[in-house]
């Protein structure tokens, strides 16, 4: 071998020994949740500046709308982790102190839409004059990420009092598996107020979870106020128990501004009782308060008016139909709806679809994009809006039919993802496999993502953020990390994911100890 060859495996073993490669599986030195794409990493420290600055000037993008620069200043406040830092950075060696970060986002739109890019490359330097931290990306909401990953390689340092970046050089190539990761809030169980909403929105930028999904009315409640159909609220638990449409508007712009968009839900036509509070001509009888009288003009007028309202509120282009356990027993059994169902030629799950397929149309028709639960799918699948997105949550292995018959999908199967199965645990959400069993990538593109659902009979306000946390975040890594990349048995990555739970109470956020909740779920 000539000189030029052992020099090259000499090189070769430094770049192995002072820069290393990680995954998911590979723990030991690296705490970011969730995994990014791919990762490598140095020996060096420095010092985050105390004058630590934004800056986006250069960049074609300056940030007009204030998302990014005020990203940064929520970056600095959880970096603080509420410290009081009393380092001076101006007595340290300028070589060793990070004087900011330079942000450069190459597309200058701010929109947020299901599919944006939301890639990002993250690099900290080991050295220069001045220093800077880099973050590259082609939306806003790419660089967002990049502020979150940066903040979870920040460190108070307890002997220097000030904020410390370890193992610099840092580069980080960062993108999501799946364009639609959820997570379902259900304020119609138990009302949401506005504060514990907006506090998990923020926990949901911690796991780069990207899209809620607002349950917001159901058979118990009808919180929200509806222009059109103004005593559609009567339906309330209570007089402030209920969101404003404004109220409404500021969860979609305060969730828009991280990054997360927000995904409206009628429950159509059943879990609709309390829409007839307000106006009992929904009821098909008093004894027969839902499904929805499918036989009444009234009942689809009202929809396409809470449609309406919806479209100047929820910007989304997809809403959520609902569509799940529908009894039609009742309509059968109430005189005017049996005649109905006669002299039209339809039985009982002949109506069921006719319901459905009339609440598409009108979603449709009001520019949205179709979300059903499966139940619409798998009893009438083939006659669904070709824009429908099919949303599991029986079992496993629908998914696998969805896509081959050609629609799309988003997998919240209940044996797994359901957290309010508060006996379901976090190695169960970090296990579960959207792809599992689809190997045509052409499916396997039509399976938008998933959701973990925080369905409320159980929780409320007082109990939310610990029965999300830390499982919602297995879930997301599931959702975030490239597949080559996640743990095959999750107990690799149980340390990090308890370093996870760590910093979310150090932000504030309660997230339950690994083991569990500490309380068994009540008696159905
Ligand atoms: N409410 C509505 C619910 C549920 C569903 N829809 C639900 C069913 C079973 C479990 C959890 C939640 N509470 N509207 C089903 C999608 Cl285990």
């Amino acid at each position: 071998m000539g000189r030029t060859g052992l020099y090259i495996i000499i090189l070769w073993y430094l770049v192995y020994v002072l820069v290393i490669s990680a995954d998911a599986a590979d723990t030991k030195h690296l705490n970011i949740w969730p995994m990014p794409q791919s990762v490598s990493y140095g020996y060096g420290s420095l010092y985050l500046s105390n004058d630590f600055v934004l800056k986006t000037k250069g960049s074609k993008f300056a940030d007009a709308s204030g998302i990014l620069k005020d990203a940064f200043f929520r970056t600095i406040n959880v970096v603080k982790a509420t410290h009081v830092i009393e380092a001076n950075t101006s007595n340290i060696n300028p070589t060793f102190v990070l004087k900011g970060i330079h942000v450069v986002v190459l597309s200058p739109s701010d929109e947020l839409q299901h599919g944006i890019d939301e890639s990002y490359k993250l690099h900290i330097p080991a050295n220069g004059n001045p220093l800077y931290v880099h973050i590259e990306a082609q939306t806003v909401y790419g660089a967002l990420h990049g502020l979150e990953t940066f903040s979870q390689l920040c460190h108070y340092n307890f002997s220097s009092r000030g904020i410390q970046v370890h193992q610099v050089p840092w580069t980080i190539v960062d993108q999501p598996r799946f364009s639609y990761r959820g997570l379902l809030i259900d304020t119609a169980s138990h009302y949401l107020p506005l504060p514990v909403i907006k506090k998990v929105i923020d926990s949901m930028t911690y796991a780069k979870l990207n899209v809620l999904h607002w349950h917001i009315v159901d058979s118990q409640s009808f919180p929200l106020e509806i222009p059109s159909y103004p005593k559609l609220w009567d339906g309330a638990y209570s007089i402030s128990e209920r969101y404003t449409t404004a109220d409404a508007a500021e969860i979609v712009s305060y969730a828009v501004k991280r990054g997360i968009n927000v995904l409206a839900e009628i429950d159509v036509p059943g879990h609709a009782q309390s829409w007839g509070v307000g106006y009992p001509a929904l009821w098909p009888s008093p004894d027969c308060k839902e499904p929805l009288d499918v036989s009444n003009e009234f009942t689809f007028k009202l929809i396409d008016g809470i449609l309406s309202d919806f479209s100047k509120i929820f910007k989304y282009k997809f809403v959520h139909l609902g569509g799940d356990e529908v009894d039609t027993s009742c309509w059968q059994s109430t005189p005017h709806v049996y005649k109905w169902l006669w002299r039209n030629g339809l039985n009982g799950s002949e109506a069921y679809q006719y319901f459905v397929l009339r609440a598409q149309k009108m979603a449709l028709s009001h520019g949205y994009e179709i979300i059903n639960w499966e139940e619409t799918f798998n009893n009438f699948g083939s006659k669904l809006s070709r824009k429908t997105v099919v949303h599991n949550w029986l079992g496993s292995g629908v998914a696998q039919r969805v896509v081959k018959a050609g629609l799309r999908c988003i997998v919240s199967n209940q044996d797994k993802w359901y957290l309010d199965h508060l006996d379901a645990l976090w190695q169960g959400f970090y296990t579960n496999e959207p792809l599992a069993n689809i190997t045509d990538p052409k499916q396997q593109a039509l399976v938008l993502g998933g959701e973990v659902c925080m369905w409320g009979e159980h929780i409320d306000g007082s109990d939310i953020e610990q029965t999300i946390w830390p499982r919602a975040a297995a879930a997301a890594e599931r959702l975030w990390t490239p597949y080559d990349k996640l743990a095959k048995d999750p107990e690799q990555v149980r340390d990090r994911l308890s370093y996870f739970r760590c910093l979310l109470n150090q932000r504030g956020v309660a997230a339950a100890p690994l083991e569990g909740l500490g309380r068994a779920a009540p008696e159905e």
